[in-house]
């Protein structure tokens, strides 16, 4: 949650020598942004109990144009850690041959002035209702195999029916409650053999209760039909959500394609067979033709996103990005959740900020094989811990099973 203004410091903001703006001044548009971020998450313009840290890192001179952003970092019970940065985006042209005493310049980068960090309290008392603005519980998603990943890159990679159920059970006792799951035959190669899957859901279901979201991406070459293996699980084995991918990207060497007629034939497939869609998206355009399956009823609200960033040869894990990505989704207009899937090193950092903003993470083995720098996770599950400490220390609660059924999966 973010909250942005921008105001022009005038000849009364000039408190010292040579229209210099007092610090102070930076603090109070803060506390504006504190207060709007105070209102949006609780309904309240809330208290500011203090800052941690200011750091003034440039002058402020009246004349110049100051946008102040804060964004709430941590989410306490009755209080709310925010981070805020003030920045200068116009100034006043210094006096130039080519230049009129009305003139001012955009700056090409705006200039950092101010930085601070602080913690406000919404009272329980003014507090409106529990939830109001504040984000749902966290849905940790662990992506426990993938159709890439090989153990010789990471030994604990889990392959056989057995292994994924195993690897599902732990996953589910560390934190998280939808398992994105591929299969593998005997050879260790990407499957999307309905019997593959039969077995590991049997295996996962037999020992913990989870949500089974079964790939419908399988691995690059494979044809649709061949995708859709899992959506003929029915009954007990049907799978209660199905990704749904939507768009053509490079993918390392190789073309991931996903033709427009294609994606069309799988989401009536999914719809057919009862599942929750999940929609991959990997690149900005994505967002575009998932609009056009929701124009067209392929797929209906509320809808689900993930965002897979970072893969070599569509859109790189940021913040910037991923900010966009959840700017774009919000402007469909329709309800919608999202979460977060940062490939290789961006997975624990994206992880965070999907926490931080209000999202899901999804985490495991398909998309990263490091639990830090050089050291190999042993499984999925330490990695949905580490998400689930994340959560704790931004103040998020981690879904429970029936939390995200509710959230994701309605039936
Ligand atoms: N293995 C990737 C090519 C999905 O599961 O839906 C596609 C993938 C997406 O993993
Ligand atoms: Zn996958």
């Amino acid at each position: 949650m973010k909250s942005l203004i921008r105001v022009r410091m005038g000849g009364r903001d000039a408190h010292y020598a040579g229209g210099l703006v007092d610090g102070a001044r930076m603090l109070e548009l803060f506390g504006d942004v504190a207060t709007e971020l105070c209102i949006r998450a609780d309904g309240d313009e809330g208290l500011f109990r203090a800052y941690d840290a200011v750091e003034f890192l440039a002058p402020v001179r009246a004349g110049d144009f100051i946008e102040a952003e804060g964004r709430i970092v941590g989410w306490g019970t009755t209080s709310l850690k925010m981070e805020f940065e003030a920045r200068k985006v116009i100034v006043p042209t210094p006096a130039r041959a080519d230049s009129f005493a009305s003139s001012a310049d955009v700056l090409e980068r705006a200039e950092v002035v101010c930085r601070a960090s602080g913690t406000c309290v919404v009272p329980r008392a003014t507090r409106r209702a529990a939830q109001f603005g504040r984000p749902r519980p966290c849905v940790i998603t662990a992506a426990i195999v993938g159709a890439e990943t090989t153990r010789a890159q990471n030994p604990h990679l889990p392959l056989s029916a057995d292994e994924l159920g195993e690897e599902a059970a732990s996953c589910a006792a560390a934190g998280a409650s939808v398992i994105h799951l591929h299969a593998r035959d005997d050879e260790g190669r990407a499957s999307q053999d309905t019997e593959r899957f039969r077995a590991a859901v049997r295996a996962i279901r037999a020992r913990c209760d989870v949500i089974v979201q079964t790939s419908t991406g399988g691995a690059v070459g494979m044809s649709v039909a061949e995708r859709a293996g899992p959506l003929a699980l029915t009954g007990a084995d049907a799978p209660e959500m199905a990704t749904l991918n939507v768009g053509t990207i490079n993918f390392g060497d190789d073309v991931f394609m996903n033709r427009a007629a294609d994606t069309v034939e799988m989401a009536g497939r999914i719809r057919a067979h009862g599942a929750t869609p999940e929609i991959e998206i990997y690149d900005a355009g994505h967002v575009d033709i998932a609009a056009r399956l929701l124009a067209d009823g392929h797929v209906a609200a509320p809808l689900h996103f993930q965002f897979v960033l970072g893969v070599a040869g569509a859109l790189s894990a940021s913040a910037r990005n991923l900010e966009f990505l959840v700017e774009r989704v919000e402007a469909l207009g329709v309800p919608f959740s999202w979460g977060v899937a940062g490939v290789g090193r961006h997975q624990l950092p994206m992880a965070d900020l999907a926490i931080t903003w209000g999202g899901n993470a999804r985490v495991g083995l398909e998309d990263n094989i490091y639990l830090e720098k050089g050291v190999l996770a042993e499984g999925s599950a330490p990695l949905v811990a580490r998400a689930v400490e994340l959560c704790r220390a931004r103040g998020r609660q981690v879904a429970s099973v029936a939390e995200a059924r509710a959230l994701l999966a309605p039936r």
